[in-house]
């Protein structure tokens, strides 16, 4: 009962733009990641409200560098190894292997890295988990196309992952198509690289965009089954179930409400098409998707394989206007505060049982595989006078949350693919561009304003993970 089942998926999760760097090297192209800043602006340009379609003098851009694993792949890769891992999640930078996007032929230089990265985590026996697209949109797509509310992007997003399938169909089984497909409503910008006009009827273009990347995914889904029989396509949401403020109906209602607002997302990728109560919604506030003849079809007959998500807290809601101004942050939406639950530095509530309920609502509506792509602790680690890190916390968290995911899979009877847990190495932090949020087992040598000597160094988390997956999470 304590054992996690055999075969199951251990390990860390990473993405392009927060890891990576080299964004000028092996001929690669600017993606809105690029041009993401560090700093108080960062949020309005994450939301599309203040437009940067490039770099400028005055800001800072953690992603140019970030913890410059490009030149690091090697050594990070033997680190993951040491800890036993049997899984890696990365993303690929889709603007290196299409430059613009929107080139018929991939950029053969781009590939090199994942080459590499591929070979050294099959060296190794870590199966890799690729993740197509975690927030990066090529620039000239946004410049050009006004990125994914453009049912262009569909097409080009296609030839990229034909690219990808025909590179790396033989040597990689796992598959995500979009990363947290619903930050598209929240964080348009990062999410999904739409720039918003004053006048511009955001939900309509967001919804329309959305549209495009539930089309997106299904014909991936499609080209990936056609291409690799044997391989695994995922969707990916982040997810946190709502809980109502109190036990009044209304309170109860709004928490179902916020729960559907992201649900609508997988259960397009999962069920195969709009659910009736986001077709009401839609038709109440007058929006109209425009869609293929064949869009309803396609979306029918290509749905994923199982379901990932990113978890890192429960959220709370209520209907009253006044409790609503209790707020506390967390990924991608706000939540109220709730009082039974303690916070990271970051404000981010702490809710291992809130893993257990999301998993069960997760499985029960759509009985498939689930894959916990993301989970940990955002904390600012402090080396002592002998450059070791004792975090403690960060090892609490993972123990909670394991446990609860144990409980889920051998309680419960939900099917769990895997556990990858965020930012397995220090990296960038994706909502405030920070070096010092922190998640890793190991540690950079980074700091806030870029400098540091990129060194990496084993934290107290290093060896206890090592332990949990030798023994399959019997001894936390
Ligand atoms: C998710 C993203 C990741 C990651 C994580 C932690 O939203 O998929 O890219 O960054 O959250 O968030 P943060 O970096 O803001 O702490």
């Amino acid at each position: 009962m304590s054992r996690m089942p055999e075969n199951f998926l251990w390990g860390g999760a990473t993405a392009a733009n927060q890891c990576e760097g080299g964004f000028h090297e092996g001929g690669r192209g600017i993606a809105n990641v690029d041009v993401l800043p560090a700093g108080e602006d960062r949020r309005a340009v994450m939301e599309g409200k203040l437009p940067m379609l490039s770099c400028d003098e005055n800001h800072y851009y953690p992603s140019h560098e970030a913890i410059d694993m490009f030149h690091h792949v090697k050594e990070d890769i033997r680190l993951f190894a040491e800890m036993g891992f049997k899984c890696y999640r990365f993303s690929v930078a889709w603007s290196r292997l299409f430059p613009k996007g929107d080139e018929e032929e991939p950029n053969e230089e781009g590939f090199r890295f994942y080459d590499e990265l591929i070979d050294e985590c099959l060296k190794y026996g870590i199966e890799p988990l690729v993740t197509i697209c975690h927030f990066d949109v090529p620039m000239h797509l946004v410049t050009e196309y006004g990125s994914w509310r453009s049912r262009k992007l569909v097409d080009f997003y296609l030839n990229y992952c034909k690219a990808l399938f025909e590179r790396y169909g033989k040597r990689v089984k796992y598959w995500l198509t979009f990363n947290e497909i619903n930050m598209l409503m929240h964080l348009s910008f990062m999410g999904a690289g739409l720039v918003f006009d004053p006048d511009e009827n955001v939900k309509q273009t967001k919804y329309q965009a959305a549209h495009h990347e539930l089309l997106a995914s299904a014909l991936a889904t499609k080209l990936a089954h056609e291409m690799m029989p044997e391989a695994m396509i995922g969707c990916m949401l982040a997810a946190g179930s709502f809980y109502p403020y109190t036990c009044n109906p209304k309170d109860v209602w709004a928490a179902m409400e916020r729960d559907r607002g992201n649900y609508f997302f997988v259960d397009v990728q999962s069920r195969g098409e709009y659910p009736v109560y986001a077709k009401k919604m839609l038709e109440r506030e007058n929006i109209h998707i425009e869609m293929g003849e064949e869009d309803e079809r396609i979306l029918k007959e290509n749905t994923v394989d199982f379901i990932s998500f990113s978890y890192y807290s429960s959220r709370l809601t209520s209907a009253d206007p006044e409790v609503s101004k209790k707020k506390t942050t967390g990924n991608v939406m706000s939540s109220l505060r709730n009082p039974y639950l303690e916070v990271s530095e970051w404000g981010w509530q702490i809710d291992p049982l809130g893993l257990r309920i999301t998993m069960n609502a997760l499985y029960d509506r759509y009985q498939k595989p689930l894959f916990i792509v993301e989970n940990g602790l955002g904390a600012v680690d402090t080396p002592d006078e002998n450059g070791e890190i004792h975090d403690t916390y960060r090892i609490e968290y993972l123990r909670e949350h394991i446990k609860a995911m144990r409980d889920a899979v051998n309680l419960d009877g939900v099917e769990l693919l895997g556990y990858t847990v965020w930012g397995c190495i220090d990296l960038v932090s994706a909502s405030t561009g920070e070096m010092k949020k922190r998640y890793g087992f190991v540690y950079v040598d980074k700091d806030n304003d870029g400098s540091g000597t990129l060194k990496r160094s084993k934290k107290d988390s290093f060896d206890w993970y090592k332990q949990v997956i030798a023994t399959n999470g019997e001894c936390l």
